[in-house]
């Protein structure tokens, strides 16, 4: 039989969920196929939670991805991004909750399953990272006791792209009817932030790949201690002309992103252009600043 024959359009929200670094972003980019969030290492790369629509044949879903929640956070800005995940599960449909099987289970994954004890959507456990999870970084045994508290379950690779149609199947199975006016009305304020598909501005989202980057080049050496402002987008006919600001709290870490003989501000500037260009199709010439903020975590928690 044709599976799609008695298949009823469906709408609805889902909410991603899961300590830092499970793979939460990485997951949603490759639902969406494309890159719609920011991805790295670090935990809390995520900062702020973040809707995009995904649709095909078979309907409709505003997916949110939220910041991995941590255990003991003592710096204000880890404090504020701890908030943001609790915020968006009350409106899911279906809560999808991403464990990291190349790691031992933790603590911290309590309280991510505290969260989602609250809640009556549907959920989805994800084992993640099965591509890693090899020998001594098998670890999924100590997940299995979890499935109970489920409504389904599936291994993927976010990174390698495996059965992520897998997962999109059985979300859209566990998606209730829905109603489209209230998936539209979140449509409408998605495109009036500047896009049907992402929910922030193009500043933000050009502040994002800059800080990924910035990520992805000091890696271990950074600590959590960055912010990144987008100056100005000017469009220049010939190419978009982008000026930014990297903060950070302390002269120290500044030294730390510019590197010696600004070797690293450079990388970082080289690779933020390069994929802005792939992503605008367009050239584009990035002018980046470090600057220091002792204060930058309290203006920015302001904004929450
Ligand atoms: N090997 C492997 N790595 C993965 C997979 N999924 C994600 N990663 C990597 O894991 C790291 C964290 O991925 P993210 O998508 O940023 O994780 P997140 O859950 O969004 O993290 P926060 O935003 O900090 O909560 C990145 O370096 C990814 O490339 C996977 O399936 N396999
Ligand atoms: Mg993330």
């Amino acid at each position: 039989m044709n599976i799609t024959e008695n298949m009823q359009i469906k709408f609805g929200r889902v909410v991603l969920m899961g300590r830092p670094n499970t793979g939460k972003s990485t997951i949603l980019n490759a639902i969406l196929k494309q890159k719609v969030a920011i991805t790295s290492p670090l935990p809390q790369t995520t900062r702020r939670n973040m809707r995009v629509v995904y649709s095909d044949s078979r309907g409709k879903i505003v997916f949110s991805d939220t910041p991995g929640i941590i255990n003991k956070v003592d710096d204000l800005i880890g404090k504020q991004v701890n908030t943001e995940a609790p915020k968006e599960v009350g409106r899911a449909d279906v809560v999808v909750c991403l464990v990291d099987i190349s790691r031992p289970k933790s603590e911290e994954e309590n309280k991510v399953l505290g969260l989602i004890r609250k809640t009556n959507a549907k959920k989805v456990l994800v084992y993640n990272k099965m591509d890693k999870a090899r020998g001594s970084k098998d670890h999924l045994a100590e997940y299995k006791y979890l499935e109970d508290e489920f409504d389904d379950f599936i291994e993927t690779s976010a990174l390698k792209e495996k059965n992520v149609g897998g997962l999109l199947n059985i979300i859209f199975d566990l998606l209730p009817i829905g109603d489209p006016k209230e998936i539209e009305k979140d449509v409408e304020v998605l495109e009036s932030k500047g896009g049907p598909l992402i929910s922030m501005g193009s500043k933000e989202f050009v502040a994002e790949i800059i800080r990924e980057k910035t990520y992805l080049f000091l890696r271990e050496e950074l600590p959590y201690t960055i912010f990144v402002a987008v100056d100005e987008i000017k469009d220049k006919r010939k190419l978009i002309l982008i000026k930014a600001s990297i903060y950070t709290s302390g002269d120290r870490y500044k030294k730390m992103i510019i590197g010696t003989a600004g070797k690293k501000i450079k990388e970082i500037g080289y690779n933020a252009r390069k994929e802005l260009e792939l992503m605008s199709q367009r050239k584009v010439f990035l002018e980046l600043t470090v600057k220091v903020d002792k204060h930058w975590q309290e203006t920015e928690t302001l904004n929450y």
